[in-house]
């Protein structure tokens, strides 16, 4: 079946937007906004994972915040990676319980790396009792992403925003997850560096975890990342964060709260939240695990050298890469509405 079919007219998109229109009432629609691919029915819903480093950039909270609000997406799980993985398992059933999704399960991954730093968020939980979270946990995340995906009758889309312990280790515990997952990813640096530098780095997710990135960058499964080149250059100011702020949610002031605790615990001007948002590398992944036309994608070699940097190789495995932005304001924009529309995934399941 031709998955364009399945999905709904632009203009009974428009019109939905005026209907139910956010927080405020949507006033304009952008050109490319217009041109979305919304599933006509909850059928038509991708089925994804989402496996997060949320607690350390704040920009993961936002990505999940853009992950609910989607109504794409048919979120069957999400994992939590690096460090003390139960802390931030903590986090996102916090926000999960705050805006009514707690049927999404969460699975607590390997906990490995630095234990104390990037735990940024935790002011945001230090009264929450997970024990009365009436949610599904599962202890081992990474069995829980391996049994989603292999019990699952249609591919699932793996959306990986931070580094690769969990994914690498669901790979080696069990390779035939290759053959049912797309994967999508915020990682790496191929023309670009942190802050739009005119040269690759070493990215973080990458050179944090080497080895994990190679076996992943390696496996035999379609893959589709947004490096720095693209990633690195989001970031919300001027009347879209405005929207963004006077929207008075609960998925918008949750990220906000976390915005000004994460800020507050790096020592950043906690003012800083009030007018603009820092750069929100991992909404690009949630974008691009929906559609990719506000993007130049290429096709590229790929390797994960040892010291940690993503080169172009022609011997390396294909990876569709998004290198550059058709149209970054429409991107911003289309987060904005995101972020301030009643209309998500939550409403299929009855609320
Ligand atoms: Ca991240």
């Amino acid at each position: 079946m031709n998955a364009k079919k399945r999905y709904l007219p632009v203009a009974v998109l428009a019109a939905a937007l005026v209907v139910f229109g956010g927080c405020e009432k949507v006033e304009k629609v952008s050109t490319e906004v217009k041109s979305a691919i919304f599933p006509a029915d909850k059928n038509a819903k991708q089925a994804v994972i989402l496996d997060t480093d949320i607690c350390d950039d704040i920009d993961d909270t936002w990505a999940l915040a853009m992950l609910l609000q989607s109504p794409e997406f048919d979120v069957k799980l999400i994992t939590t990676e690096v460090g003390d993985t139960t802390a931030r398992t903590k986090v996102v059933a916090k926000i999960l319980q705050t805006v009514g999704r707690t049927d999404i399960p969460i699975g607590t991954g390997v906990a490995i790396g630095d234990m104390k730093t990037g735990h940024r968020q935790d002011g945001w939980v230090k009264d929450f009792d997970l024990s009365k979270y009436p949610g599904k946990i599962y202890p081992d995340g990474v069995q829980a992403m391996i049994d989603t995906i292999m019990n699952s009758p249609e591919p699932i889309t793996l959306i990986a925003i931070g580094p690769l312990p969990n994914v690498a280790a669901a790979l080696e515990r069990e390779p035939n997850i290759a053959k049912k997952v797309r994967f999508v990813g915020m990682q790496g640096s191929i023309r670009r560096g942190y802050g739009e530098k005119s040269k690759p780095e070493k990215e973080y997710n990458i050179v944090s975890f080497i080895k994990a990135s190679q076996t992943v960058f390696t496996a035999q499964w379609d893959m589709t990342i947004t490096p720095l080149d693209t990633c690195g250059m989001v970031s919300l100011d001027g009347d879209d964060y405005k929207k963004f702020l006077d929207c008075n949610s609960p998925i918008t002031n949750a990220v906000i709260e976390n915005y000004r605790v994460w800020a507050k615990s790096g020592n950043i001007n906690e003012a800083q939240a009030g007018s603009r948002s820092s750069t929100l590398f991992d909404t690009v992944a949630i974008y691009l695990a929906m559609r990719h036309d506000l993007l130049e994608t290429e096709n590229l070699g790929i390797r994960v050298t040892d010291d940690g940097r993503t080169r172009i190789d022609g011997n390396a495995k294909k990876i569709s890469c998004a290198m550059k932005w058709k149209n970054l304001d429409a991107f911003e924009k289309l987060l904005v509405e995101r972020l301030t529309s009643p209309v998500g995934p939550a409403d299929a399941n009855g609320r």
